[in-house]
C-alpha cells in the first residue's frame, strides 16, 4: 500500500513534466498529432538507407541520402542525388532539391546539388524548426542540358525530421 504523501508528490512530478513538454513543444506531437502527420505517409527512412525514385518518364534512377542522422532541423545537411540512366551515369543535369512539409504553408526552401563526377550530385541544405510536425518532404527537379525542351522531371521522397 503506498505511504500516504507519495502519491500528491508524483502526480506532482508529473504534472510538472507536462508542463516543461508542452512549453518546448516536445509533448504536442504525441497528445494532439496534427492531421498533416496523421494522414500522411512517410516512405523514406534515410536512417536506415538512401531512398531511390525511378522516373520512369524520364527513363532516369535517383537516389537521395542525408546525412548526417538523424536528420534534425537547424543543422547542415548534407544531400545526394545519384542519377543514372540505364545503369549509366546522368553527368549533365541541373538538380535542386525543394524542402517542404506537406499541408503547410512555408517559405521556398531549394537547394541546387552540383555535379561532382559519375552522376553523383551534392548540396547543403537547412531546414527550418517547425513546431507543427515532423514531416518534410523533399522534392527532386532535375533538368538535363541534353533534352533542354522537355520539362524537368520530377519526383518526391517524404521523410520524417527529429
Ligand atoms: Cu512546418
Amino acid at each position: 500500500m503506498p505511504k500516504p504523501g507519495k502519491l500528491p508528490l508524483t502526480a506532482a512530478i508529473a504534472g510538472a513534466l507536462l508542463a516543461v513538454g508542452i512549453a518546448t513543444g516536445t509533448l504536442l506531437p504525441t497528445f494532439f498529432p496534427l492531421a498533416s502527420e496523421r494522414d500522411g505517409s512517410i516512405d523514406c527512412d534515410f536512417e536506415k538507407s538512401p531512398c531511390t525514385r525511378v522516373l520512369a518518364e524520364a527513363g532516369m534512377t535517383a537516389t537521395l541520402a542525408i546525412t548526417p542522422q538523424p536528420v534534425e532541423t537547424m543543422k547542415d545537411l548534407s544531400l545526394r542525388i545519384v542519377l543514372s540512366a540505364a545503369a549509366a551515369p546522368i553527368t549533365d543535369a541541373e538538380v535542386t532539391l525543394g524542402f517542404s512539409m506537406p499541408g503547410m504553408t512555408m517559405a521556398p526552401n531549394v537547394v541546387p546539388l552540383v555535379h561532382q563526377g559519375g552522376g553523383v550530385y551534392r548540396g547543403k541544405g537547412v531546414l527550418v524548426k517547425c513546431r507543427g510536425g515532423k514531416r518534410w518532404q523533399a522534392d527532386l527537379r532535375v533538368r538535363r542540358a541534353s533534352v533542354l525542351e522537355k520539362p524537368p522531371a520530377r519526383a518526391s521522397f517524404t521523410f520524417k525530421v527529429q
